[in-house]
């Protein structure tokens, strides 16, 4: 090999020959090589086939799930945070759909901390601050966040506007981009907030650390006590938060940031056919907008 290298460096009028032969050989193994594939995978064809069954069942899995969604909003609250849909329908041998749903509103919604207008929303800010106090993050960073999605270029802190995005997040992965978000801090924070959904917090689905966020008066202790109570009895209205022993006055200060159902969600739609699988993940509303959609 290096003598046939030398030989195309010393010699430019012999080289054209050597480098198709070269690509001749390569070729010539690559068609081995294919139809060796081929011979020896019988079932490719059928795999190809199989694929493109789950990608449709995976499709059909949204389709579904969006009817489920729209039925919802007949209900006057939702208290599920995450459930697996009940499939029924049978796609035929060796094909199966998993669709698991997850429920955004139960999350803090980070773009809320700024405006529509730009401005900066202080009570969402608040929020975002105790629930990185909670985590036992520097609440700083929620400033920086702030200075990142709002679209002036005036620094809150020294540094935290540079290289900002200046508009609204599309993923929670982009604050990976943001100083002091490493991934340990990351790992803590992302699974209670979303970039999805109207703000608004679904009082029956809100893990502990989103419902402490949303006043400062809500304790560790007072959160636990609003699961506790939701657990036998779901909120049917925002309103009834103030019936938890404890939330008679704050709860009256969260009307306007809670809900009682929730009306974004996250649809996870996995199907196999044989050993192919392919999974469709989106966000949508109960009113079948389509926010996010990926498949895999
Ligand atoms: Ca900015």
């Amino acid at each position: 090999m290096n003598s046939n290298i030398k030989y195309l460096l010393a010699n430019e009028g012999g080289s054209a020959l050597i480098i198709t032969l070269l690509i001749v050989s390569i070729l010539v193994g690559l068609v081995v090589d294919f139809v060796y594939n081929v011979y020896i995978d019988s079932s490719s064809l059928s795999n190809w086939g199989n694929a493109q069954k789950a990608s449709l069942v995976a499709r059909s899995g949204q389709v579904l799930s969006s009817r489920y969604l729209r039925e919802l909003r007949k209900y006057s609250y939702t208290d599920v945070r995450e459930a697996v849909l009940p499939v029924t329908m049978d796609f035929g041998p060796d094909t199966a759909l998993v669709i698991k749903v997850e429920d955004e509103n139960s999350r803090f919604n980070i773009n809320s901390i700024i405006r529509q207008n730009g401005l900066t929303n202080d009570d969402a800010l608040s929020s975002l601050k105790k629930l990185f106090e909670y985590l036992n993050i520097n609440s700083d960073l929620a400033l920086i966040i702030a200075d990142w999605i709002d679209p002036d270029s005036e620094p809150r802190l020294p540094g935290s506007e540079d290289a900002a995005k200046n508009t609204f997040l599309w993923s929670i992965d982009e604050l990976k981009l943001i100083q002091g978000m490493d991934q340990g801090t990351f790992g803590k924070i992302s699974p209670y907030i979303t970039v999805y959904g109207d703000g608004k917090i679904n009082i029956n689905t809100a893990d502990l650390p989103v419902l402490v966020s949303l006043h400062k008066d809500i304790t560790g202790t007072l959160a636990k006590r609003i699961i506790d109570y939701r657990k036998d009895t779901p909120f049917k209205e925002p309103s009834y938060v103030q019936r938890v022993s404890g939330m008679e006055a704050t709860g009256m200060l969260l009307i306007g940031k809670i809900e009682s159902r929730s009306s974004c969600f996250r649809i996870i739609s996995t199907a196999r056919v044989d050993e192919i699988t392919r999974v469709i993940e989106s966000v949508m509303d109960t009113s079948g907008n389509i926010y996010f959609w990926r498949e895999g």
